[in-house]
């Protein structure tokens, strides 16, 4: 039986933290200039130029520091906050953007830079500053097999079981700042639509999934974001008067 109650999943990647100064991966000024995805975000590379790999994930762990959310980030707090009905955000960013915007229910499907995940003892913990082959693993305390926890090309991503649960029962899937090249996020559309959900995709510009989308939205994300969810919140159904239970004397 289909979920009855409105049930929304967003789906962010990239594009919704340009605005705060995070490079996208396809802008002219996207990470992956100067580093080929080949060798710096696969299981191979690692292996091949581990000092390398980790550099790169320590410069964008750092970065973090420099930037804030934006105003697309709080209003997905918002809209999770006050959407009476279920709620899930699915996100491809490793960045802590939504989590400093305070998105509780949300997952990070390709990793955080802010944890690291030991190859010797399978555990992931919190970590702020650099990994070398000399930091220890805060789990197991043993050195030299900390990565970072993030998903790489050839990796499974987290938590897919979830997310295809959630995909299958959802009323409403937005897709917001992502290219529509990587997956399988970028099918997770075709799951919702083939569930019956309405979808919308928000973006600057026509992407390789935006066919899947129902409706589009184009703008910049902190822009856009924060209308639709307005628009949404004043368009779901007045909650139904609590029914005050009276216990009988008898
Ligand atoms: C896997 C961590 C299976 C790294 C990342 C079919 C099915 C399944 C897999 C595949 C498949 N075909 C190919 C594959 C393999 C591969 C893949 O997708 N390759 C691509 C290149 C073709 N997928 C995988 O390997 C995945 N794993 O499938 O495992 C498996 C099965 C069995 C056993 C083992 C494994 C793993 C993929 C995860 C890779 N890791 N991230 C890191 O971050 O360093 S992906 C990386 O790309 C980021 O996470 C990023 O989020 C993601 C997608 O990019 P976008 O977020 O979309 O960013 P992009 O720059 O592309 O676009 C930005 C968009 O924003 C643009 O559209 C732009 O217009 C818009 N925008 C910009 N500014 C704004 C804006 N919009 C609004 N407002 C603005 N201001």
């Amino acid at each position: 039986m289909r979920n009855t109650k409105p049930y929304l999943i967003v789906l962010t990647g990239a594009g919704i933290s340009a605005e705060s100064g995070l490079p996208t991966f396809r802008a002219s000024d996207g990470l992956w200039e100067g580093h080929r995805v080949e060798d710096v975000a696969t299981p191979e590379a690692f292996a091949r130029n581990p000092a390398l790999v980790q550099q790169f994930y320590n410069e964008r762990r750092a970065a973090l520091a420099t930037v804030q959310p934006n105003a697309a980030h709080h209003a997905l707090r918002r809209l999770e906050r006050e959407w009476r009905g279920n709620f899930m955000l699915i996100t491809q960013n490793v960045d802590d953007l939504h989590s400093r915007a305070d998105s509780a229910r949300r997952i990070q499907m390709h990793g955080e830079l802010l944890s690291a995940r030991c190859t010797l003892c399978g555990k992931a913990a919190c970590w702020v500053g650099d990994i070398s082959a000399a930091s220890e693993c805060i789990r197991c305390g043993q050195p030299g097999g900390l990565r970072p926890d993030i998903v790489w090309f050839g990796e499974m991503p987290y938590q897919m079981d979830l997310i295809h649960t959630l995909l299958n029962w959802c009323s409403h899937f937005i897709a917001i700042g992502t290219s529509g090249h990587v997956f399988p996020a970028a099918d997770f559309v075709q799951t919702a639509a083939a569930a019956g959900a309405h979808t919308i995709e928000v973006n600057l510009a026509e992407t390789a999934a935006s066919a899947a989308f129902a409706e589009r939205r184009t703008g910049p994300a902190t822009v856009v974001v924060p209308a639709l969810v307005e628009e949404l919140l004043a368009g779901q159904p007045e909650p139904k008067p609590r029914v005050k239970r009276t216990r009988s004397r008898s």
